[in-house]
């Protein structure tokens, strides 16, 4: 899962009659599409278990969940999040440790790989002044620590192209290939060229896709422009 370079994760944040709208529209785009992302408005609205039985009813996508935030809690409760995501039958789980501490993230990483979920970790968030309340460095560290853990996906903004070119520079210097996926494009001003170009492996698009008139032709030209901008920077 997520072995492709480059690819779109369409984010969710609808009712799901409309989710399953999109995703009926969106299923055979196979090579363009790396999962869906799933977070807390279907999940409060409709509960996890439903929401995943649907989806996977409707396509056989990769599903991620992000409780926008989850993983924030102390470490056992953090394990059982994990445990309700894995029976679930969710593949991956985005946590975001700032300001929880390296007890939690640990807790999450390691109930991840007992329970076959695929970790991915928030390094840095796409709003302003995200970091209001937190130490400088706090991203670099939670990076740094999550590498010691094993992790290999990350969530960082597509709209702060430095701030990606840092990260994937730091997880070299430590010998380790990273994927990352980046919500921030469209309404939160980041372009998927400019992203790729940076070292996004996947966007996260949420509503330039639900609101768009057409989200197929949404998805391929987003991912028009990822691949353009990728095939750019490889040669
Ligand atoms: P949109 O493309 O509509 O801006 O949606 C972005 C999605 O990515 C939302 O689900 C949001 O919760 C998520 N997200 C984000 O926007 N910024 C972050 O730093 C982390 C996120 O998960």
């Amino acid at each position: 899962m997520f072995d492709s370079q480059l690819g779109i994760i369409p984010s969710l944040d609808v009712d799901i009659k409309e989710a399953l709208e999109i995703v009926e529209k969106i299923k055979d785009l196979k090579h363009e599409i790396a999962g869906l992302k799933i977070g807390s408005i279907l999940a409060w609205k409709y509960g996890l278990i439903k929401v995943v039985e649907d989806l996977r009813e409707t396509c056989d996508f990769p599903i991620m969940f992000d409780a926008q935030k989850a993983g924030t809690d102390i470490p056992d409760i953090v394990k059982e999040q994990v445990n309700l995501v894995a029976d679930a039958n969710i593949d991956s789980f985005i946590a975001s440790p700032l300001g929880a501490g390296s007890a939690t993230l640990e807790a999450f990483t390691k109930a991840c790989f007992e329970r076959d979920v695929i970790p991915i970790v928030v390094i840095e968030m796409t709003h302003p002044h995200f970091d209001a309340f937190l130490s400088e460095d706090a991203s670099e560290k939670v990076l740094k620590q999550s590498l010691d853990l094993g992790v290999e996906n990350f969530v960082a903004p597509a709209n702060k192209p430095d701030r990606l070119k840092l990260y994937k520079n730091i997880a070299r210097e430590m010998n380790s290939n990273i994927k990352i996926f980046s919500p921030g494009v469209g309404p939160q001003g980041g372009g998927p060229d400019s992203a790729v170009r940076a070292g996004t492996n996947f966007v996260i698009v949420g509503r330039s896709i639900y609101q768009a008139e057409n989200p197929r032709d949404e998805v391929t030209r987003v991912y028009r422009l990822m691949k353009n901008a990728f095939m750019k920077t490889s040669s």
